[in-house]
Order: structure tokens, then C-alpha cells, then sequence
């Protein structure tokens, strides 16, 4: 997410940290640097100047030439100024109702019905109804029905009218007890009159608690006047970006909210489930500058290790008592967190290491093909079990002795770290 914008600023940022004083004409040429940035990155060109004003307005008030530190000065201020920009504070989608009714629109193939499955997954414990409100095109409530069935939710077709399949979508909720319901309405190519009167015919009969808008983040500028174009005919609530795992410049999720006053609430990074991160100005803002995000990386490590004391498996490994199960269920939390690289990229400086993710399954492959007993004492792994294994998960018996290898040498150090046995390792 916003690749390009980061890897400009991180260079900035540190450029502007090496400066032991800045006149006001490196000021100046610093902050032409960072207008230079934005508008690459597609940021509207009135948001660019607005926002340039800012940082400028804060930093007269901060004196920055008879500052001692004035690169930090200046990129704390552009975190502050861009973190306000993007929002402020975090916008909360109001779910108090039950069920709490959400309505998606969007253009055609912006990701609503995507996005429907990702709310789905992230409000499980509420019991969410997808409903189709496509009647044009039969293949839609198809899909979202398999989107409904791989986020294990329910769902409910459309038939015929849009207006009447929601209100029977309602009552059924309410019946089963529902706690979320959410509309995936149609798109259209552009906006017209027909789809305009079909979702405000929806608001005002269905009466949803929250109109959100998906907007593609791949589309740049035109992002945003649809943002006003379907702000002006419907009441919306907020926006969300789809698609920012892409090469997206990210220029129309910086404006929108400026440009429209709606808030951004969540953001899409992939075709998965998991795929949905909640939008916070101030991590985004870090996350653009370079600074990372380790907020929203430790998020995720909790969300993903729900239910396993890490401590205790931590203890286990400085024993060198972590066997090939321990190793396994680490991996499988890891892939629950999602796209490897994509975590990596929350990490300060660790945003363009690679990852072979391919190896990951390789791995998780090997040590399902081995027994038990195998995995708990993989030293009686001998060359016969190494073929039977290699077989089994259809790498080569190389592979097989490169974990083995790998995963010995891990618990020798692990042996080692704790003082056990073997020179003690400092760790500082
Ligand atoms: N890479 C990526 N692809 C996405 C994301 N969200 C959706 N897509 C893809 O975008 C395409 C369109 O998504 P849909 O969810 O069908 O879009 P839609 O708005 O429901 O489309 P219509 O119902 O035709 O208006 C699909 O191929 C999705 O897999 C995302 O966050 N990242
Ligand atoms: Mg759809």
C-alpha cells in the first residue's frame, strides 16, 4: 500500500534528519519536494496546496531555524498535518443497532461484493446476512452466494424487486436473529438515474444505518468525483478503498476526505477474507512518512494468535523443547495474519525485503506428511522416512533434509540462547 509515496518520503525523512540546522530556503525546498511527492502520487491539486499551506502555517509558529533538531521538527509536523488530513481520529462505524444495516454502492466491479464478504468475516460473532440486490444480472447473487458461503454467513437472494427483497431480508433477520445485514447493491458502469433512484428508493424503504461507498483505489482522481457525485444524490455515511494492494498511487484515499468530508472507514488489500484493515489516520500517516506500523502489525499478531499463549510456546523454544507441531501451528498463525510481505511493510526499513511465501506451503506440506511421532522427535527421521516424505508431500527428499537440517540448527541456537548448553549467547 501507497509503495511509491513511502519509499519518497522515507528518503526525505531522512535527508531532513541529517540536517544539524535548515534555513528557511531549505525549508522551502523541502516542502517542494513533498508537493512534488504528493502530486505524483495523485493527490488532488487542491489538496496538495491546502495541505502544503498547513505544514507551513504549523512551522512558522515552530520556529524552524533556531530549532536544534529541525528534521524531526518538520517530519513530526508533516505526520501531524498529513494524520488531520486523512481524518484525525479514527471514524467508528456506528453497529450499535441489531441488526445493524449496511448499505454498499459503488460503480460496477469496484469490489462491493468483496468487500461484503470481508465485513461478513471481520463481524462473524454478530451473524451476518448477505443480501444479493442485483435483480439485472443473475450472475451476482451467484456470487455473492459463494462469497457468503466461503465467509460462512448467511445469505439472501434477490427476486425481483430490490426494494421488496430487502425488507424480506429484514424480517428474516430479525427471525433468525441477525445481528449484521449487509445490502450488495448493483453497479453500473457510470453513474445514472435508474441505478441513483433504485439505492435511494433502498434508503428510503429499507432504511440501512450506514450507506458506505466502495471506491476502487486503482482509479485515482475519478475515485473521488464519484465520492461527490453519489455523496450529493444519496446520504452516505463513509467510504472505503478497495484494491490498494495494487501499484494504487493512493492519491484519491488521501483526498476524499478532504474533498467530500467523509470519513474513510476500512480499507481493502487483497481478494482474501482477511484482506481488511480498519483505516486509521494517524497509522496510515506513519505508514505513508515510512515510519511503519506496528500498531496495526501487533493487531494482527493478537488477532491471529487468539487462543495461543505465546509466552508458553516462547518458553518451549529457549528449552529447545519446540518440536515440528510447535513449528507448524507458528506457521499456520503466521498465514492466518495474511500476505507475508504485506506485514513486512508495517515494519520500519523492513518494507522491501522478499518473501517466498511458495516456501511457506512447501514447508507446511513436509511436516504434515510425517507421523507423530516424527514431528515431535524428527531425529528418527532417517533416509527411508525422508523418501516416504518427500513423496508424500510432493517436494524432494533435498527439501525434506534442508528442514530437517534448518529446523536442528534453530534448536541448537534456541539451546544456546538459554544458556543450556554450547556458548552462551549476548543478547542486548
Ligand atoms: N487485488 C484486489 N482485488 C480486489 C479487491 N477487492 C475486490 N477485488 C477484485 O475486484 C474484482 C471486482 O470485485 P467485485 O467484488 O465483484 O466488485 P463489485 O463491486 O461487486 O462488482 P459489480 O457487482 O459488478 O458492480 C474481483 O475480481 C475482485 O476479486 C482488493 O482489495 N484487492
Ligand atoms: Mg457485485
Amino acid at each position: 500500500m501507497f509503495d511509491v509515496l513511502t519509499d519518497r518520503f522515507a528518503q526525505l525523512r531522512r535527508k531532513l534528519l541529517g540536517y544539524g540546522r535548515l534555513s528557511d530556503r531549505e525549508v522551502s525546498q523541502a516542502l517542494r519536494e513533498v508537493r512534488t511527492v504528493l502530486l505524483e502520487a495523485d493527490v488532488n491539486y487542491k489538496v496538495v496546496g491546502h495541505f502544503i499551506r498547513s505544514v507551513e502555517a504549523r512551522l512558522r509558529e515552530k520556529d524552524v531555524a533556531a530549532s536544534l533538531k529541525p528534521g524531526e521538527l518538520i517530519n513530526a509536523t508533516l505526520y501531524q498535518e498529513l494524520a488531520r488530513l486523512l481524518g484525525g481520529t479514527t471514524a467508528k462505524l456506528d453497529l450499535s443497532a441489531n441488526p445493524a444495516v449496511i448499505s454498499l454502492v459503488g460503480l460496477q466491479g469496484t469490489g462491493k461484493t468483496t468487500f461484503a464478504g470481508k465485513l461478513a468475516h471481520k463481524l462473524r460473532n454478530r451473524k451476518p446476512l448477505l443480501v444479493a440486490c442485483d435483480p439485472k444480472r443473475p450472475a451476482a447473487s451467484d456470487q455473492l452466494r459463494s462469497v457468503a458461503e466461503r465467509a460462512k454467513c448467511d445469505f439472501y437472494p434477490v427476486s425481483g424487486d430490490v426494494v421488496a427483497t430487502c425488507l424480506a431480508a429484514l424480517k428474516q433477520a430479525r427471525d433468525r436473529s441477525n445481528g449484521i445485514v449487509v445490502f450488495d447493491t448493483a453497479g453500473r458502469l457510470h453513474i445514472d438515474d435508474d441505478l441513483m433512484n433504485e439505492l435511494a428508493a433502498i434508503q428510503a424503504q429499507a432504511k440501512p444505518h450506514a450507506g458506505l461507498l466502495v471506491l476502487d483505489g486503482m482509479v485515482g482522481q475519478d475515485a473521488v468525483s464519484q465520492a461527490e457525485q453519489f455523496h450529493t444524490r444519496l446520504k452516505l455515511t463513509g467510504c472505503c478503498f478497495t484494491k490498494l494492494d495494487g501499484d494504487a498511487r493512493g492519491g484519491a484515499v488521501m483526498s476524499v476526505r478532504h474533498v467530500t468530508g467523509l470519513p474513510v472507514f476500512f480499507v481493502g488489500t487483497g481478494e482474501h477474507l482477511e484482506d481488511l484493515e480498519e483505516f486509521h489516520p494517524d497509522r496510515i500517516a506513519s505508514r505513508i512518512l515510512g515510519m511503519g506500523d506496528m500498531k496495526s502489525l501487533a493487531d494482527k499478531v493478537q488477532a491471529a494468535t487468539e487462543g495461543q499463549d505465546q509466552r508458553a510456546v516462547a518458553e518451549k523454544f529457549l528449552k529447545g523443547k519446540f518440536d515440528l507441531d510447535d513449528f507448524l501451528n507458528q506457521l499456520k498463525g503466521i498465514k492466518k495474519m495474511g500476505n507475508i510481505s504485506k506485514l513486512l511493510a508495517m515494519i520500519p526499513g523492513a518494507g522491501n525485503l522478499d518473501v517466498d511465501e511458495g516456501e511457506f506451503v512447501q514447508v507446511e506440506a513436509m511436516i504434515q506428511s510425517m507421523t507423530a511421532a516424527e514431528r515431535r522427535n524428527p531425529d528418527i527421521v532417517d533416509g527411508s522416512r525422508r523418501r516416504r516424505i518427500a513423496a508424500g508431500s510432493g517436494t524432494t527428499v533435498t527439501d525434506v533434509n534442508r528442514l530437517l537440517k534448518e529446523f536442528s540448527q534453530a534448536r541448537v541456537l534456541a539451546r544456546q540462547m538459554s544458556g543450556g548448553r554450547g556458548p552462551r549467547l549476548r543478547l542486548r
